[in-house]
């Protein structure tokens, strides 16, 4: 790299059903790339901006249970839009790596496979709002619907989108299955049903191997 050039950031996401310990494993990635003194910003989806957590909001409460699935597809673009133009952007520019909580994979998981609004407008959303923009690498946590299901219930009332079937949650999981065996080069899926120290062991090699590929 010619001197004076800023490296960018790399783009890392996490993604996962309902309580698949995607917020608790956050703090665990976090730390393991500060310990390498990587400089780093965390956000989630939706919200991540002071726009985007209204339209989270919005997204969430159990009183819009009359969203139309086109709604909820464009409200989390237009959240995402902003995302990416006042938060993540820049931070990649100036070489601080952003760590995200769900990302554009959650909308083909769950508007896409969940809601079955087709792949491909979806693909048009992603090309306008993110141009070439991709995550460089996405974690999966993995693990049966009722398993996360029943770790989410244990922690709160259950928010507009855990209010869904099971068929619909068994949807989003296979959903994000095929994405990760479309896309072997950027996915790592995390078996999340196993405690918590060894999920921590996975996510640990799999960020171990990511930096490792970064350095070659
Ligand atoms: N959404 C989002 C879309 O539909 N389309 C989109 O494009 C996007 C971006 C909000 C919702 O928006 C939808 C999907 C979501 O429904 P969210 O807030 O990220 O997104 O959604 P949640 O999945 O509801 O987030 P949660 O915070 O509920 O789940 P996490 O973060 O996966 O789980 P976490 O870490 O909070 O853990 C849940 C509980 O389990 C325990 C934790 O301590 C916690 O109590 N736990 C474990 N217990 C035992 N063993 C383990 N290994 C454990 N790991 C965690």
């Amino acid at each position: 790299m010619p001197s004076g050039q800023t490296r960018r950031g790399r783009f890392v996401t996490l993604e996962g059903g309902e309580g698949a310990g995607k917020s608790t494993n956050l703090t665990y990635v976090r730390e393991r790339l500060e310990q390498r003194g990587i400089r780093l910003l965390l956000t989630r989806e939706p919200g991540g901006t002071g726009l985007g957590e209204k339209i989270r909001a919005l997204l969430l409460d159990p009183n819009n249970a009359d969203m139309v699935s086109d709604a909820e597809l464009l409200l989390m673009f237009a959240a995402r839009a902003q995302h990416l133009q006042e938060v993540i952007q820049p931070a990649l520019q100036t070489g601080t790596w952003v760590l995200c909580d769900r990302f554009t994979d959650a909308t083909y998981a769950y508007q896409g496979y969940g809601r079955g609004i087709e792949l491909e407008r979806i693909a048009v959303l992603e090309q306008w709002v993110q141009g070439e923009r991709r995550p460089d690498l996405t974690l999966l946590m993995d693990l049966p619907v009722e398993m996360g299901l029943e770790r989410a219930g244990r922690r709160s009332e259950p928010d507009r989108f855990e209010r869904q079937t099971l068929a619909f949650f068994e949807r989003v999981r296979n959903g994000y299955l095929n994405l990760a065996q479309a896309e072997p080069q950027r996915f790592r899926v995390i078996d999340a049903s196993q405690s918590l120290h060894e999920v921590s062991e996975q996510v640990s090699a799999v960020i171990h191997a990511f930096l490792a590929d970064q350095q070659t």
